[in-house]
């Protein structure tokens, strides 16, 4: 399967520290066998492009945050209503 072009870069610790991995226009399941290095874990993000929906659980399950993220830095998610360490799923829009 071909992904879209909306691009995020999520990190494991606040201020873009810690593992970070490329995602490209979506990811439905950070727990994943193939990797789960970040799933629960992510603490911050920057998103390059598109308009990003966050979901605490696989498969696009219970969105988080109450609003999209467009492109610009996100150094803690909890400043944005995001709960740490809680994310396992994230899709562009548009
Ligand atoms: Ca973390
Ligand atoms: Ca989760």
């Amino acid at each position: 399967m071909s992904h879209r072009n909306e691009h995020i870069i999520v990190f494991e610790h606040k201020e873009f520290r810690g593992r970070h991995r490329h995602i490209f226009g979506y990811e439905a399941n950070l727990n994943d066998a193939e990797d789960n290095s970040l799933n629960d874990r992510i603490s911050s993000f920057v998103v390059l492009s598109g308009d990003w929906t966050v979901f605490r659980h696989a498969n696009f399950v219970e969105p988080v945050g109450g609003r999209t993220f467009g492109p610009g830095q996100y150094a803690w998610v909890e400043d944005y209503n995001v709960p740490n360490d809680a994310i396992s799923s994230l899709r562009a829009t548009g």
